[in-house]
């Protein structure tokens, strides 16, 4: 079901991790947060075995592919492969850009960046989009230091491929990022450990939809 994409469209992505929501299916947050608008789904769980993470691909590429949503499977190209994802999401410690590309063809590939460097050679390199942050404090990543608003916007104001910030994002501190230039927001803890995640994903959406407007919500 991968679609080839000319200009990658979406605005709010949505990452899995499964410790926010202890004793809740993971297909049950995601779906919600599909019904709320959310239009990337990435999968990421670092302590699941491959074997695992497979069997959650394969349920999330199905789950996706009835909302017409995009499925990125983080790290693992050959997973990404194997259930007909529509593209893998790498790290600057990950599969180089070129050798992945090498495996995923016209398939996406994303990248994680942390300063402008890294965002440019990822741009020059041929990723599709790039992941900007982590923006502010994040318990949901180890090791990673804030990356501050001012990136983002350096990156809005020099990069032409899609760019998504990233990073201990929550509703009361989106609209500093919107106002940076960033025009796609990806949350985890916020949304999928939200007690509401439909909500959560509908309010993420107004406030970037009202910032396109020209304001805040
Ligand atoms: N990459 C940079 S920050 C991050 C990842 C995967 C985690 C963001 O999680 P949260 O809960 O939205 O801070
Ligand atoms: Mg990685």
């Amino acid at each position: 079901m991968f679609r080839e994409v000319e200009q990658l469209e979406f605005k709010l992505y949505v990452i899995t991790d499964e410790r926010y929501h202890p004793g809740c299916s993971m297909l049950d947050v995601v779906e919600a947060a599909l019904m709320g608008g959310a239009d990337v789904v990435q999968l990421r769980d670092k302590r699941a075995t491959k074997k695992e993470l497979y069997q959650k691909a394969v349920e999330l590429r199905q789950l996706t592919a009835r909302y017409g949503k995009l499925f990125i499977v983080n790290d693992h190209p050959d997973i990404a492969l194997a259930v007909d994802a529509d593209g893998v999401h790498l790290g600057q410690d990950d599969l180089p850009l070129a050798a992945a590309r090498r495996i995923m063809g016209n398939r996406i590939i994303g990248i994680s960046t942390h300063s402008l460097e890294q965002a440019r050679r990822a741009e020059a390199e041929g990723a599709d989009y790039i992941g900007v942050g982590p923006v502010f404090a994040t318990q949901t990543k180890e090791n990673a230091t804030p990356v501050t608003v001012e990136l983002v916007r350096q990156v809005a104001g020099t990069i032409r491929i899609p760019f998504v910030a990233i990073g201990g994002i929550k509703l009361h501190n989106v609209d500093q990022l919107l106002e940076a230039g960033a025009r796609r927001i990806c949350a985890v803890s916020e949304i999928v450990g939200s007690v509401d995640v439909k909500g959560t994903c509908e309010a993420f959406l107004r406030k970037i939809a009202a910032h396109e407007q020209g304001g805040t919500e």
